[in-house]
């Protein structure tokens, strides 16, 4: 499908590379993008976001390179798009609507399904309410209902209908996550969690670490779904939980946040997150800003991080190991495609999972852990005195 970029520069982070993550973002939605239109401005208009000569420029465009689809790099409220399509006569998708595209294209399992049907049906949702206000105050009068608005009263009762029950389903499985993290919590395994911007390369260097085939690619959005995988790192801290999870970006829909949380439960408890950047990116840390952005809106800005910067195959860099003025592992440079500097990083999992809490206790278990995991009793209180009974238990 050929597209048509829109990006409005606002004179704010570096612009150039925010368009081209559009590219990027349009790419992996399956669009292509055959021209770009830029212009500067100091704040959206109100009726076409940008300008009415500009919207006349993307109309000329739009014949001269015979395109399918106009991909905004914004969010536009609803009466902008609405005004846009009627003036270019096309379609008109901003960056919310593109994302939550991708997602709705890459998601495989069944949870990653519900949660981007509830994360779109939250987007139309909004959307039709305000049209219907808007026809509200237009017509105002008694007995002027016309079909067009009681459709629209139909359309979001069985959205709202259908948000519940999504809700509800979801609700139970998040509820099955945490019978499932309770037992492995019991058993005090040391869970680490792979975070970072999409595409910085967290998918593969899970596999490099966990040697699991999971899905790798250079487009955006790889991964919608939680994988996770128990490896053995040796006599000292016996087994860690790994998970690979879905890439940030900037921007990312709130819908799509609120929406993914049961997926991203696992990073919110997690004893410890690997934030991987790419090393090789010019924007790395803007990237790296956004990424924390995302944890605080989970509630997971709380969690240990090590910085891992991938790609130094790409940037130059040399494998190493950098230290906080605590002496605690902060920084570790890698490349996970050619498996450079990933032994330290293994180093720095184990160090920090000795000194966990509770690292003694997995210590006496581990050897056993994998059995107990499937058989545990859910959702098991605490137990008062967890070292004495689980070693004696063994
Ligand atoms: N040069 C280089 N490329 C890498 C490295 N690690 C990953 N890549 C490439 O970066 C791209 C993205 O890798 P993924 O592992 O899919 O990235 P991700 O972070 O899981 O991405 P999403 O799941 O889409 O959020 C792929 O083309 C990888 O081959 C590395 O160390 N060096
Ligand atoms: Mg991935």
């Amino acid at each position: 499908m050929r597209a048509a970029l829109v990006g409005i520069d606002f004179g704010q982070g570096d612009f150039a590379a925010s368009v081209e993550e559009l590219n990027l973002l349009a790419r992996s939605a399956g669009a292509e993008p055959v021209t770009t239109i830029t212009a500067k401005r100091s704040s959206p208009d109100a009726a076409y976001f940008v300008g009415s000569g500009k919207a006349d420029e993307i109309g000329l465009a739009v014949l001269d390179h015979r395109i399918e689809i106009v991909i905004f790099n914004h969010a536009l409220s609803p009466a902008q798009q609405r005004n846009l399509e009627k003036r270019l006569n096309i379609r008109v998708l901003d960056r919310t609507s593109l994302i939550l595209d991708i997602f709705a294209q890459r998601a495989a399992s069944h949870e990653g399904k519900l949660q981007v049907e509830l994360a779109q049906l939250q987007h139309l949702a909004t959307r039709l309410i305000r049209g219907w206000t808007h026809l509200e105050r237009q017509k105002g009068g008694i007995g002027l209902r016309g079909p067009g608005e009681t459709q629209l009263e139909t359309d979001r009762r069985l959205i709202g209908e259908r948000v519940k029950a999504l809700r509800a389903r979801l609700d139970k499985l998040r509820k099955q996550h945490e019978t499932q993290r309770r037992s492995r919590g019991r058993s005090q395994t040391f869970s680490v969690s792979l975070v970072g911007y999409t595409n910085a390369g967290k998918s593969t260097l899970f596999n490099a670490v966990t040697k699991a085939g999971v899905y790798v690619a250079d487009q955006l959005f790889a991964t919608l779904d939680t994988t996770s995988r128990r490896v053995y790192m040796g006599q000292e801290v016996g087994n860690v939980v790994i998970s690979d999870t879905v890439g940030f970006v900037r921007e990312l829909p709130h819908q799509l946040v609120a929406a993914f949380r049961a997926t991203l439960e696992e990073t919110i408890h997690a004893d410890l997150l690997l934030h991987v950047v790419d090393a090789s990116s010019p924007v790395r840390m803007e990237q790296i800003e956004q990424v924390n952005l995302v944890l605080k809106e989970i509630g997971a800005d709380h969690i240990p991080q090590i910085l891992v910067w991938n790609k130094i195959d790409a940037a130059g860099l040399e494998p190493s190991v950098e230290r906080d003025e605590y002496d605690k592992i902060s920084r570790v440079f890698l490349s996970a495609r050619t498996g450079q500097g990933t032994d330290l990083l293994r180093g720095a999992i184990v160090e920090w999972a000795k000194n966990a809490p509770g690292a003694r206790l997995n210590q006496a278990y581990h050897v056993d852990a994998e059995a107990d995991e499937e058989s545990a009793e859910p959702a098991a209180e605490p137990d008062s005195s967890p070292t004495l009974t689980h070693v004696g238990s063994h």
